[in-house]
């Protein structure tokens, strides 16, 4: 196989057109908007003109399948709400060049896909977690984003395409590869990480009703704030994590919504995201468990407390032989690589369910990522490039 990288540059150069954001060579390009499903359609011609047969799924997930059975190559070209060029985007431009260079070469046979909703607009890894059985369609459509838009009515959008279902018995395993998100492979100055497994995720939406009222003559002992209250939860529960967490476990409080929101009345609701990530499924119900009992004693203060859905995925370890023909290319290029975990949720998580799954990371500059300023060098990207085609190749 004859990998071009420079038709790989200028195609994830073009990706990144729709959406560009303005700010350097950030995208948004949330799932299902305008920008999604432009990049997507643009995406189906490509895969066509690489001689891959394209088919949707109702997800709006994007294939362009070989002759089975294939080796299946690819990630998500959705972002988030401020996102950069190259999360999700970089593994699908890849898989892209690899199965035109596979044509060009008469085989081995690739697919590539492009997941719908990876970064979770809707709820976690939604396109491929539907696509692999760990989510029913009903159960996704119900979910909603943060402005109450359901899945249902969003992916409405894809209906003017020929939608199937494809099977994934028709693939033999699932390579991804991303950047790495992360500062560690650049502070070590390393261009090149096989990942060893993915941190498990939790995601719950909490609300604290209060009392609504003035924020002039409602003293202070007789308020039912419930900014006071998600504050207060936020503090208790930083403390209480402190004797079990490790330094690889994270929690973030990334949405928060404050009903009216505005400054003269006190806050009559608060409804905020919850996360939490760690490679320990224990660790992760532990949390889980401290989360709901400090939400609950907050709750006897005065306030009604809501649990939304529960969105779990929990750690998966990456397959061995598909891991070792990765490593082997790597090994081979005589750059700096390292084994690593991976603290990003990613679409080979769901994957994973149906076939064998392994993943390569290159650097982030700066460790920066789901942010404009999100980057890699280019001969990174290609320096990762070779390494994938290289182990599709062993694998053949
Ligand atoms: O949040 C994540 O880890 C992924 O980028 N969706
Ligand atoms: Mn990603
Ligand atoms: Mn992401």
């Amino acid at each position: 196989m004859h990998i071009n990288p420079d038709r790989f540059l200028t195609s994830l150069h073009r990706l990144r057109q729709f959406g560009a954001s303005g700010h350097g060579k950030g995208v948004v390009r949330p799932a299902y908007s305008d920008a999604d499903m432009a990049a997507r359609d643009w995406l189906a011609g490509e895969m066509r003109d690489a001689g891959l047969d394209v088919q949707w799924d109702a997800m709006g997930n994007l294939f362009g399948l070989a002759p089975e059975p294939s080796l299946l190559i690819g990630s998500h070209t959705d972002s988030q709400p401020e996102g950069g060029w190259l999360d999700g985007a970089l593994g699908v431009m890849a898989g892209l060049e690899i199965a035109r260079a596979a044509r060009d070469a008469g085989g081995p046979p690739v697919s590539v896909v492009s997941f719908q909703d990876e970064e979770g607009r809707f709820g976690v890894t939604t396109g491929s977690a539907v696509w692999s059985g760990a989510l029913s369609l009903e159960a996704a459509d119900a979910l909603t984003d943060t402005a109450g838009v359901s899945l249902a009515s969003a992916r409405a959008c894809v209906a003017p395409r020929e939608v199937s279902s494809i099977d994934p018995r028709g693939f033999k395993g699932f390579l991804e590869m991303h950047i790495e998100q992360g500062p560690v492979l650049d502070d070590a100055r390393e261009r090149l990480g096989i990942v060893t497994d993915i941190v498990g995720i939790r995601d719950l939406r909490i609300t604290f009703d209060g009392q609504q009222n003035h924020a002039g003559t409602t003293p202070m002992a007789l308020r039912r704030d419930a900014a006071q209250a998600m504050m207060q939860f936020n503090a208790l529960l930083c403390e209480r994590f402190r004797n079990v967490v490790t330094p690889q476990s994270v929690w973030t409080m990334g949405h928060i919504a404050l009903h009216p929101n505005t400054p003269s009345i006190i806050p009559g609701r608060a409804t905020f995201s919850m996360q939490w990530r760690d490679g320990n499924l224990d660790r992760l119900e532990h949390m889980e468990r401290i989360i709901r009992d400090t939400a609950r004693e907050i709750g006897e203060g005065g306030f009604d407390v809501t649990f939304g859905p529960l969105l779990a995925l929990d750690p998966v370890v990456m397959d061995a032989g598909l891991r070792g023909a990765l490593e082997a290319a790597a090994r081979e290029t005589g750059a700096a690589w390292r084994a690593m975990p991976s603290g990003a949720l990613h679409d080979a998580t769901n994957v994973s369910r149906v076939m064998p799954v392994a993943m390569l990371f290159v650097p982030s500059i700066g460790g920066i990522s789901h942010a404009f300023e999100e980057d890699t060098r280019e001969d990174d990207l290609v320096l990762g490039l070779r390494v994938l085609g290289d182990a599709v190749a062993r694998l053949a």
